[in-house]
């Protein structure tokens, strides 16, 4: 295998275009006079692939020859986004791509825009998951990720008439050239039945689950590049399959129909991914879902023990599994089933292998999102593992009754089942439990988890808490998206940012440079023109790209706030027209997210946007100096255009529900200047950029949770505020919605009787902060320099910082280098 890749490395760029052709013929069967830019844009992804597998083959022959510890990361969700763009990065071969594309008459850049992205995530979660993929393999630290292969991933976004309206993401219908069908690694996950108990020969007690049916879950391989190293790691995705892919004694008994319906029902489990925002009851193939995947990845590592030879005692020697989220919280049960009852091992055995195996990193605190499942539920589906649960949970509240004596309140509010109405289990309990380490993913994020739903954890068990702030990838989302702010980093500082991101310190000392400032704005003026070619072509709005571009994007959300800004720009515009003299920036506010299907009140959100956008747009008024864009299906691909456009990033979440946010980072990283509350990550971002290169705005979250305690009253805001009634009054006046006046109650009854994000309460600051936004645009000056500053001070947020605080904090991993000459 090394002798491959460095054959390939050697090798010019005709030996390149001559690979690409033979893929075209060969993988494609079409000759080039007759292929599509699909076929083209195959043929090359195989020849890209084909120089990460060499290297592939190279990092797992040397992880098994060192059996080096494993880092493990299980994800129900991986937004991994278009591979194409940067592996050619990762690998270094984008001219040499380029170069030789370009004398086979192909445009690389039009092959890279015909890239479907795998949609499997939602959004940060999926995508910080796929962020940590980067940096494992670009810190050459031996990892997997552990997921699902859904064959629709999470929906496209239309907007017709101003809604919302979601297509099947069918990210497969040209076939995929990034994955590798592995037939041959496949294993078998049991649902429904019943268990038995029983004496083995030596006289232990066994039990053995009977299971009701059982599906087959298997690995398809997504290799996962580091950058400018021969690390090439995997991320395993399983589909799942009948066990049979024929009932062949149905099918004798003339039972045809049968046959073919456990067929269809053993696939539906990886069909689809799950949209966030709903409620999760009921839905049983979630659940389903996530076993699956796991048991499959718990199969998995023990099987590399097994060919590595290793005995099973040193499993948690030789990986580390990173639960993301509560999504994968039911793999402590299934090691400890595994381990009990089918290795044999004893109970205090195989308890200590799994909490020093597993750790859990907490996204939410928001209580709708965490994850309960009712018990009858798990019961009828996970028998065995609910009989495990229990034992884990009396062992565990044993521990707190010895701990804290009487104290039956703790023992209740501790227990791994909520006994209150019809019990559930509490995932994220079953993961601290399971786990040697906990972490939040921002420094107030991480401090609120201690304060609030894990508290009793937290002080019963204070050494298992930590925090990892999120990070993103600078691969992706500077040098990958923002190839011109690349080149001038390059020429500003030399090349070391590109491993060591806290190299772009050295940029503020050249933040007042007139020639620094004058480049840098003339990148930005690039990335901002090809947006705003970009949206006249989706949208039909023609948007001018010396005005402010002010962006919004991420899931909607009402704790996100999108309304808040919504009522901003409907107040300024009704200023402007009151007095079309008055002296404001002339600003673009952009929107872009997907709301949850069954979320309707986010669906009014957008709908309210794309209102506002038609009036303001039109309008002679203001038509030059506002402008409101919603850009629809904002995915990973789009963002790729979207951040390095943003001259202010909307960070506007009531404080204390944001968990971290990665938006921001990439925000800042492109040398967007934030408003924001202190909210998750934000708060890191202010100290890192210096309070006077931060729009800070808003109650803090001690302020909120103190104003809720208190009883918050929507109304007393809106007394004393007439910007704000006005806007609202125009709302319910139907300005936005064509003259119906109905169609935004729902969203204005929520706002004017309940407030649960506090958008009133917020608004006058927001709108004052915004105001000094503008001032602050109108001196060039002063906003490349703190435009420079937020660059420079962005290297804490790459995500190769986060992964070696992973990997020294929780995993205690190390890097393996691969030396293809050795
Ligand atoms: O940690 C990644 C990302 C954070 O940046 C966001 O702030 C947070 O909302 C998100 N959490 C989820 C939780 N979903 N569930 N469960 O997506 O995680």
């Amino acid at each position: 295998s090394a002798s491959i890749a460095l054959a390939s490395d050697a090798a010019s760029e005709a030996v390149f275009e001559h690979d690409v052709v033979r893929n075209l013929i060969c993988r494609q069967a079409r000759y080039p006079d007759i292929a599509t830019p699909q076929d083209w844009y195959m043929a090359l992804a195989y020849t890209v692939r084909d120089r990460m597998l060499a290297r592939w083959a190279e990092s797992v022959k040397n992880y098994a020859l060192h059996h080096v510890k494993v880092a493990c990361y299980l994800s129900a969700e991986f937004l991994i986004g278009p591979q194409l763009g940067c592996n050619l990065l990762n690998l270094g071969l984008e001219e040499e791509a380029r170069e030789a594309m370009d004398s086979l008459g192909q445009d690389l850049d039009a092959l890279l825009a015909i890239e479907e992205e795998p949609g499997l995530g939602n959004g940060g979660l999926g995508r910080l998951a796929a962020c940590y993929l980067d940096s494992l393999a670009s810190l050459e630290i031996p990892a997997i990720g552990y997921g699902i292969r859904y064959e629709f991933g999470i929906f496209d976004q239309d907007i017709v008439d101003g809604w919302q309206v979601e297509r099947t993401d069918k990210w497969l219908k040209m076939g995929t050239p990034w994955e590798i069908i592995r037939p041959d690694i496949h294993y078998y996950v049991s649902f429904g039945g019943y268990t038995r108990m029983w004496n083995d020969e030596q006289g232990r007690l066994r039990v053995e689950w009977v299971p009701g049916r059982q599906v087959k879950g298997v690995a398809y391989d997504v290799p996962v590049q580091g950058y400018r190293v021969n690390t090439c790691n995997v991320l395993r995705l399983w589909k799942s399959e009948a066990v049979e892919s024929f009932d062949f004694d149905d099918f004798n008994a003339g039972d045809y129909y049968e046959a073919v319906e456990e067929k269809v029902v053993s696939e539906t489990l990886s069909k689809v991914l799950y949209p966030n925002d709903e409620p999760e009851s009921g839905k049983r193939l979630r659940l389903a879902q996530q076993y699956f995947f796991v048991s499959c990845a718990l199969q998995d590592m023990l099987r590399l023990m097994e060919v590595s030879h290793t005995p099973v005692e040193r499993f948690a020697d030789r990986f580390a599994a990173q639960l993301n989220d509560t999504h994968p919280s039911i793999a402590v049960a299934e090691l400890m089933r595994l381990l009990i009852d089918e290795r044999l091992l004893s109970w205090e055995d195989a308890w200590s292998i799994t909490q020093r195996t597993f750790a859990y990193t907490n996204h939410t605190l928001l209580p709708e999102a965490l994850e309960t499942w009712s018990l009858p539920l798990m019961q009828s589906m996970l028998p065995r593992l609910v009989e495990i649960i229990f034992e884990i949970n009396q062992r565990f509240l044993d521990e707190v009754r010895r701990a804290l004596p009487g104290d039956e309140g703790s023992v209740a509010r501790m227990s791994l089942i909520d006994e209150q109405g019809d019990k559930k289990v509490r995932m994220a309990h079953l993961a601290t439990v399971g786990s040697h380490k906990v972490n939040g993913v921002a420094a107030l994020h991480s401090d609120l988890l201690k304060q609030t739903i894990l508290r009793d954890f937290a002080a019963m068990f204070p050494s298992r808490f930590l925090n990892v702030t999120n990070g993103v990838t600078p691969r992706r989302f500077i040098m990958q998206s923002n190839p011109g702010l690349a080149r001038l980093l390059d020429d500003t500082l030399g090349e070391k940012w590109r491993t060591d991101l806290t190299r772009l310190d050295a940029l503020a000392d050249h933040a007042d440079d007139a020639t620094l400032q004058e480049a840098w704005r003339a990148v930005r003026r690039e990335n901002k023109a090809k947006l705003a070619a970009r949206i006249g072509n989706i949208t039909g709005i023609a948007v001018p790209p010396e005005m402010m571009f002010d962006i919004q994007v991420k899931r909607i959300h009402e704790y996100k706030r999108q309304h808040l800004n919504a009522l901003h720009i409907i107040s300024l515009y009704q200023r402007l027209r009151r007095d079309p003299t008055l002296d404001v920036a002339p600003r673009c506010f952009i929107f872009g997210g997907k709301a949850a299907p069954g979320y309707d009140m986010a669906k009014l959100m957008i709908r309210l946007i794309s209102g506002i956008a038609e009036v303001v747009n039109q309008d002679p008024a203001t038509r030059d100096r506002l402008k409101v864009v919603f850009y629809p299906d904002f995915n990973v691909k789009n963002g790729h255009i979207i951040y390095p456009a943003a001259d202010l990033s909307e960070q506007i979440s009531t404080a204390g529900k944001e968990a971290s946010g990665t938006g921001n980072m990439k925000f800042m990283m492109n040398g967007a200047l934030t408003i924001g509350t202190l909210d998750g990550a934000n708060v890191e971002i202010r100290e890192q950029a210096g309070a006077d290169n931060f729009f800070l705005f808003g109650m803090t979250a001690q302020q909120v949770a103190a104003l809720q305690q208190s009883g918050y009253r929507p109304g007393h805001y809106l007394e004393a505020n007439e910007a704000l009634r006005e806007a609202l009054d125009e709302i319910a006046q139907g300005r936005f919605s064509r003259g119906d006046k109905a169609m935004f109650r729902p969203l204005l009854d929520n706002l004017l009787n309940a407030d649960p994000f506090l958008v009133l309460a917020d608004f006058a600051d927001y709108a004052a902060c915004q105001q000094r936004v503008s001032e602050a645009w109108r001196d060039e000056k002063r906003w490349a320099r703190m435009s420079i500053i937020n660059t420079a001070r962005s290297g804490a947020f790459s995500s190769d910082r986060a992964i070696k605080e992973y990997c020294e904090n929780i995993w205690q991993t190390r890097a393996v280098k691969i030396d293809l000459a050795a």
